[in-house]
Formats: structure tokens, C-alpha cells, sequence
């Protein structure tokens, strides 16, 4: 038995931000049905493609543990179909450009007419306001979320993540609004809407930016290295580089092998608590009784300084010598791990964090299995489906159509050609 064993899930989501929030769902057991335009779908099966006319690993690696049927809901018999739907399921989650869902003829209030139990989630790139009416994708929302400002150095342009926060990070949030009114449905009986805008996820990553930028009132932030370089502060938060945001001082610096290597790096923070073995670690026992050095307080104005003395030690180890000396003497540190050294990575095969999985017309891959486990509710990555692999099924067994229906919906156009069947 898994966690949403039961919970049937409307998956009108494409992209990233509803796939992942619906795949998160699928992996905790919610039967999660994709609809996808007929002989279309969801764009990103086709895009940046590694092998022709296969699905992509942008698709595959989102759309984990679905089904999926094509049904064009513009069509007459396509939206009879859709309504059906939206009477079986517990939940829709969709992530169109607003409004979508409206022209398609299926507002909140057409769908609470007919499932008051229906649970109606949707990302959009922001909420009520100015911008409500903008499409927008990964960047847009690091960008308007506060995460493009505040990342990067201080000498250069904005910066955007390679963790995307505004997709990936949006349908968790919305996974979780998701659950927490299916919670709620417990008790009131009701549906509800539920709203991820993006901007507003971004911007709750970035809470300790809005932190800094009110401390900014009050003084200088003497924990970023921009304060011991004696360089002043602006009127907004600023870029922190490697700064580590927190009350412990942290930064990257070099390891061996750093001349031909771009990740033979660590990070490294000075925790207050074990200054004294950082200071016997890199050859520097005089600072821990140096009044210039000895309290955190007395370190703030000298934080690039230390950091350069710190990298003149870790320069001498490779990145995994600095985190096996480290961790005995209990010093946070992390090696900066690139993505092969993460696809190679045995302990995380082991856990299931990272999966190969193997799919019909692409063969083995690689992907990141469900980062939250449940104890109770094992997952296992099922490979994602074919465009319209199981519209019969869905149509048949969920929908209770019989075969001379299903001919019938197939005649009017409204869910194309028939598929093809996945290569057993
Ligand atoms: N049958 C018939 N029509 C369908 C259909 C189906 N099964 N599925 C989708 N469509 C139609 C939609 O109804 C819509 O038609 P209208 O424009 O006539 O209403 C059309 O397909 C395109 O939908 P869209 O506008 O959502 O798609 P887009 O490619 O133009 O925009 C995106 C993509 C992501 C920018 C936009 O969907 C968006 O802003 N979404 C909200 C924010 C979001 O999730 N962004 C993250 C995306 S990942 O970076």
C-alpha cells in the first residue's frame, strides 16, 4: 500500500512545473493520468533530443509512474470525455498559460458543478496582479523571484541557478498545497483551488535575501566577504558569491588539481564551534588565542583573508582528502561533486536517489528517483509512457466506455489514431 494509493490525479500538466509536482504524486501511489493532445503532446517529448524520434530525457525523467491518454478537448466528444474525467478524478492539475482551461470551457466554477469534491491545482508564473496574464518559464521566475539578483558576484551580471527553483521548486510547492487539501477534502467534503505562482516560490527560497535586505537598515551584513573587502553597500541585497548566506562563514575554494579540473573544489565553513580544529587543520594554531581571530565577532572583517590562508591548505588535498580530514574534526565541508561524478555515485544507486531505468524505444537511462522517502510507502520509478499508451485503457476501465464507445469517440477525432503500444 503506498501513501496516495486511490487518489486519481487529472494531469493536464506539460513542461516542468506540473510534471514534476504530478510525478512526486505518482511515486507516493496516486494514479496520475497525463492527457495529451493527439498525435502532439506534451511538447518537451520532442524536445532536445539526444536519439531521433524517441522520446527525450527531457520528457522521460518528469513524467515517471504516469499513464497516458491523447484526447483533444476542443472537440465536441473530446470534452464529453473530459467531463468524465473530471467526475472520476480527485484532483486536476494543470500549468497552461492563464486561462487556458476557461477557453477550453472548463472554468472552476463548470468544474465544481460537476465534482464539488474536485481539487483544482494550478501553477501559474504569478498571481493576481500586474504580470497575472504572462506566460513564463524557469528563468523568468528565477529572475522575477528574486534569485537572479542575488545570485552571481558582486563585479558581475545577475545570475541564474542550475537548480530550478522555478519549476521544479513551484511543483513541490504545489505537490504539498495538493496533499494539504486533500487533507482538508477529509474533513470539509470540498474541493478547492489551489495556487502555486512561481514568482511566489522563488521568492520563498529566497527568504533569507528579504532577511538581509531589512538588515540592511540596521548596518552593513558583516558576514558577507564584501564587508572585510571594505566595499560599500547599496540600497538592495546584493550578490554574494559563494557567501554562505548563514551565520556560520563559508566559501569555495581550490583543491588539488584545480588548474584543469572546473570542480576540484570545496566548500568550506568556518563553524564558530570547531574554529580551534580548523586552526590546527591548516597550520594556523596562533589564531585560536589571536584576539584578531579568536570569537567570530573579531573574524567578520577578515573573512576573504582566512578563506585565502583556508585554500592554501585544501590546494595540497583533492577535494576528498579535505572532506576525510575535515569530517573527523567535525568541520562542514562539501566537495563540489559534478554530475558525472553524481551519475556514478554508488551510495546514491543505493538509496534509489538516483535510478536506470529502461524504456522501450530509448533502452537504459539515468534518472533521479523520489528525493523523499517514506518509510511506509516504498516508490519504484516506472518509466514514463508512450504518447496515448493507455487512452484505450484509461477509456475502458476508468471511464467504464465499451468498445463500441470507444470506436465511436475514435471517429470523431477526438482522441487521434490509435497509438502505439509500448514494445514489451
Ligand atoms: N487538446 C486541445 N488543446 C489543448 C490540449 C488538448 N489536450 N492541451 C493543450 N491544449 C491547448 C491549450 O488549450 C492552449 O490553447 P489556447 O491558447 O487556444 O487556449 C494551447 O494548447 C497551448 O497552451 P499553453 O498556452 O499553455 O502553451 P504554450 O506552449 O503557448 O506556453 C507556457 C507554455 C509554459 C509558457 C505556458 O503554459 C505557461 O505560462 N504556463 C504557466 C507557467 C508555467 O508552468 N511555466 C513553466 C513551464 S516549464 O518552464
Amino acid at each position: 500500500m503506498k501513501a496516495l494509493e486511490g487518489v486519481r490525479i487529472l494531469d493536464f500538466t506539460h513542461v516542468q512545473s506540473g510534471p514534476t509536482c504530478t510525478q512526486l504524486l505518482a511515486w507516493f501511489g496516486a494514479d496520475v493520468i497525463k492527457v495529451e493532445r493527439p498525435g502532439v503532446g506534451d511538447a518537451t517529448r520532442g524536445q532536445l533530443r539526444d536519439i531521433p524520434d524517441v522520446d527525450s530525457l527531457y520528457f522521460t525523467m518528469l513524467n515517471h509512474n504516469k499513464r497516458s491518454i491523447t484526447l483533444n478537448t476542443k472537440n465536441e466528444t473530446g470534452k464529453e470525455v473530459l467531463e468524465r474525467l473530471v467526475k472520476t478524478c480527485d484532483v486536476l492539475v494543470e500549468n497552461f498559460a492563464p486561462g487556458a482551461l476557461d477557453r477550453m470551457g472548463f472554468s472552476w466554477e463548470r468544474i465544481q458543478e460537476l465534482n464539488p469534491r474536485m481539487i483544482y491545482a494550478s501553477v501559474k508564473g504569478f498571481g493576481p496582479g500586474p504580470y497575472e496574464d504572462c506566460k513564463v518559464y524557469e528563468n523568468v521566475a528565477q529572475c522575477t523571484g528574486g534569485g537572479a539578483s542575488t545570485t552571481g558576484f558582486l563585479d558581475g551580471p545577475p545570475m541564474v541557478s542550475g537548480a530550478q527553483i522555478g519549476d521544479s521548486g513551484t511543483g513541490l510547492h504545489l505537490a504539498l498545497g495538493i496533499v494539504t487539501a486533500l487533507f482538508q477534502r477529509e474533513r470539509s467534503g470540498r474541493g478547492q483551488k489551489v495556487l502555486a505562482a512561481m514568482q511566489d516560490g522563488v521568492l520563498n527560497l529566497c527568504r533569507v535575501k528579504l532577511r538581509d535586505q531589512q538588515r540592511l537598515q540596521h548596518g552593513p551584513l558583516k558576514e558577507y566577504s564584501q564587508y572585510g573587502q571594505g566595499i560599500p553597500f547599496g540600497a538592495a541585497t546584493p550578490r554574494a558569491g559563494n557567501d554562505s548566506g548563514g551565520g556560520q562563514p563559508g566559501w569555495i575554494v581550490k583543491c588539488k588539481g584545480w588548474e584543469s579540473d572546473p570542480n576540484a573544489y570545496v566548500y568550506f565553513i568556518t563553524q564558530a564551534a570547531v574554529w580551534g580544529n580548523i586552526c590546527d587543520l591548516i597550520g594556523k594554531p596562533e589564531w585560536k588565542d589571536d584576539p584578531g581571530y579568536a570569537k567570530p565577532e573579531a573574524r567578520l572583517d577578515k573573512i576573504p583573508q582566512i578563506f585565502d590562508t583556508i585554500e592554501d591548505w585544501t590546494k595540497t588535498k583533492t577535494k576528498f582528502e579535505v572532506m576525510e580530514a575535515c569530517n573527523p574534526l567535525n568541520i562542514p565541508c562539501g566537495p563540489i561533486l559534478s554530475m558525472k561524478e553524481l551519475a556514478e555515485e554508488p551510495s546514491l544507486r543505493e538509496t534509489g536517489t538516483i535510478v536506470e531505468v529502461d524504456h522501450p524505444t530509448r533502452g537504459t537511462y539515468l534518472t533521479v528517483g523520489n528525493p523523499i522517502k517514506l518509510s511506509d510507502s516504498p516508490s519504484e520509478v516506472i518509466r514514463s509512457p508512450l504518447l496515448g499508451e493507455h487512452t484505450e485503457e484509461i477509456l475502458n476501465e476508468v471511464l467504464g466506455y465499451s468498445d463500441e464507445e470507444v470506436e465511436r469517440i475514435r471517429s470523431s477525432g477526438a482522441i487521434g489514431a490509435p497509438t502505439a503500444q509500448a514494445a514489451e
